[in-house]
Parts: C-alpha cells; structure tokens; sequence
C-alpha cells in the first residue's frame, strides 16, 4: 500500500523533502501541500503534480492524507503537530519540534494522552553514517569511556530571519541531539561563550557561540556553532575516550592537484551534507509507520532538546552555568 503523504511548507528543506518522497522513497506518494507563501507552493504544486491547499489544517484533516509531514518555519511546528495529534495522523515534523520547552511539553501530554506514538522529530544525524559509526565505536568500548567531545557547527552563511537565539534553537539543536544520542545519556549543565564578534554577521546577530555542555556522567563538550564561516558547510566532532580517539569523516570529496595546488570540494549546505541521511531517514519512517509505528526521534527527545536550548539561551542571557532540569519521562516513551 502506498502511503499518501501531505507536505506543510514548500520552501527549501520542504520542498527537497518533496522531491525525495516523489523519486527516491519507495511505498509513500506526495498528495497534498500549503505554503501561506502561495507563488512558490503553486509552483511546486504543479511541479510535483501535487494538490494545492489554502492551510495546513486543510492538509492535515484532508481524507486523502495518511500521514503529514511539517516543513514550515520553527514557531507553526507545535500548533501543526498538536493538529496531527488530534487527527490520529502520522507526522514527521523537522526540527525543532516546538520553540520552548512548555510547547514541546503540551505535545508530550497530548500524544502520550491519545496512547499511540504518531510524531517523529527530524533529527536526521541519527541517520548520517559517519555518526552511527561513532555511535557503534562507543558501544564497542573500543576507545573506553568518552571523556569530552568537541564539535563545530560552521554555516557559510545564516538565512536573512536569523537570530542569535535561533542559533541555539535552530542550529545548535542538531548538536544538542545528536552528542545526547552518541553517548546515551541526558545533560546536567550547560554555558554558552561567545567568541569575538565576527563583524561579516547580519546586524543585530551575535556570532559565532560556543555551546558548553556537562552530561549527568560528567563528560565535557565544546560546541562551536558558526553562522558566518564563509568557507562553506563544515561539521565535525570529535570524541576523546580513555584509550583513543575518534572523529566523524568529511563527506567523500576528491582531491584535485592541480598548478602546483591541491584542493577539495566543501560542500555548501545541509542539503547536500546530510542528503543520504534525509534519505534513509524517510526511507524508514515510512517504513516504520506502515509496521508498528516510528522508532525515530520522539516527541521526548524534542522535549529534552527544547530543554537544553532554552537553558543554553538563558545560561547566555545570564552568564551563568544553568542545571539542566527535565520533567519525570512519562512511561509511555520508556
Ligand atoms: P524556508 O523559509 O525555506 O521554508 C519554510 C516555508 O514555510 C516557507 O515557504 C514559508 O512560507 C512556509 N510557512 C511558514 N509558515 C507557514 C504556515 N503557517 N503554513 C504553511 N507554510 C508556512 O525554510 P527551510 O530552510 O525550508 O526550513 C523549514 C523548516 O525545516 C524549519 O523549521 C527548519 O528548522 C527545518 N530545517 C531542517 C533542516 C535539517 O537539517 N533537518 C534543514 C533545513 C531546515
Ligand atoms: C537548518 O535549519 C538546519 O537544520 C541545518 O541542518 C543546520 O545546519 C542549519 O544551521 C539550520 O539553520
């Protein structure tokens, strides 16, 4: 059976989302999409040869939609998955999942209520290969415990709507998750340091920052997130354990000799970063909720990650080393 898929939010990461579902995912259709930017959803409508519709509540009640997916901006995710909730529908909603940690909260209350598991979190790393290799060293306990992780987050350059909040709760997020998942273990503190002001930052962003966080097990991470590299799209991270060392690849790129010079590709974006990972990320939730529902990142991990942003900004605001506190997990997501 071919699940009928309903896109909220055609713009860059929705509409790549389109194009995904339409030629490389098997078992799922686009049939329905809104954007309140109507030109370029039109566009896309037709491209795709998708229906069109006024609003994402339009999308997410349509009888012809299965399952929804939200690509819209940070501050419509809560509202929209809320309305999925309430539907009974499917939903993979990019990250993050809500702007607070109180919104991420009302969506843990109303799924957990409803007795079914119906969201996924974009968190895509969990699907990079480079990560789950991490991942699988670190369970090996080949390189003994890890000790301290230092990370880099650098964007060439930030959209015109970004705030220096937002490069926590929008950028950092992903650093947020992914280091919580590589160790599998939740946060106790964190501290935000800012850098020398890069003068290059739109007017008004304080850029770059450097996330520090503290896990309940007492390892230390270092996190720059970089808004204005200007050299392109650049992730790394490195875990220092007892007995060794290991370091998440650079995406295959070719070395060119050329004139005396060597050089290689840095590639641009997300897009093309993580492209294998949205794949494979699709691919299975698709999948999963054909079976027995999602096994991706849950409304919980949204949760726990809308926590940590929120302390980070607040830790930045005060200056101050902030706990790290969270609600009781309720048992439904145990
Ligand atoms: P974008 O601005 O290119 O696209 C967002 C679209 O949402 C716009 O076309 C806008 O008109 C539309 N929109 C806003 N409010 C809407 C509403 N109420 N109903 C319908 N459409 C609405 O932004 P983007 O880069 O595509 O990001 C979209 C979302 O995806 C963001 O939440 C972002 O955090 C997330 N994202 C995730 C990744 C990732 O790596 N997982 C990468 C990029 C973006
Ligand atoms: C964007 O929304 C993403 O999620 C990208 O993965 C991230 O690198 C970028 O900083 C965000 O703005």
């Amino acid at each position: 059976m071919e699940l009928r898929i309903g896109v909220i939010g055609t713009g860059a990461i929705g509409e790549d989302h389109i194009r995904r579902l339409t030629d490389t995912i098997t078992g799922a259709r686009v049939v329905a999409l809104s954007d309140i930017n109507k030109e370029n959803a039109m566009r896309v409508s037709k491209k795709y040869n998708v229906t069109f519709y006024e609003t994402g509540y339009e999308v997410i009640w349509s009888p012809d939609v299965d399952a929804v997916v939200i690509a819209s901006w940070d501050p419509t995710h809560a509202e929209f998955v809320l309305e999925c909730i309430k539907a009974k529908k499917h939903v993979l909603c990019e990250k993050p999942l809500g702007t607070s940690a109180e919104e991420c909260m009302e969506i843990v209350k109303a799924e957990a209520a409803g007795g079914k598991k119906l969201v996924q979190v974009g968190f895509m790393r969990r699907y990079d290969k480079g990560y789950r290799k991490l991942k699988e060293i670190i369970e090996s306990g080949e390189i003994g415990e890890p000790l301290m992780i230092h990370c880099c987050h650098r964007n060439r350059v930030p959209g015109p709507q970004h705030t220096t909040d937002m490069t926590i709760k929008n950028s950092g997020i992903h650093e947020i998750d992914i280091l919580r998942w590589l160790l599998g273990e939740d946060y106790e503190s964190g501290q935000v340091l800012m850098a020398k002001q890069n003068q290059n930052a739109l007017d008004g962003l304080k850029d770059p920052q450097i996330m520090l966080l503290k896990t309940k097990s007492g390892v230390r991470i270092d996190a720059e997130v970089n808004m204005n590299s200007h050299y392109g799209y650049d992730i790394q991270c490195e875990v220092v354990g007892e007995k060794g060392v290991i370091r998440l690849p650079d995406p295959i790129s070719i070395l060119k000799k050329k004139s005396g010079m060597g050089s290689h590709e840095i590639l641009a974006d997300w897009s093309q970063r993580f492209v294998e990972a949205y794949d494979v990320e699709f691919q299975q939730w698709i999948n999963s909720i054909k079976e027995s529902g999602p096994v991706g990142p849950n409304a919980w991990d949204g949760y726990v990650a809308a926590v940590t942003a929120d302390t980070l900004i607040k830790a930045r605001k005060l200056k101050t080393i902030e706990p790290i506190i969270l609600e009781p997990q309720p048992a439904f997501y145990c």
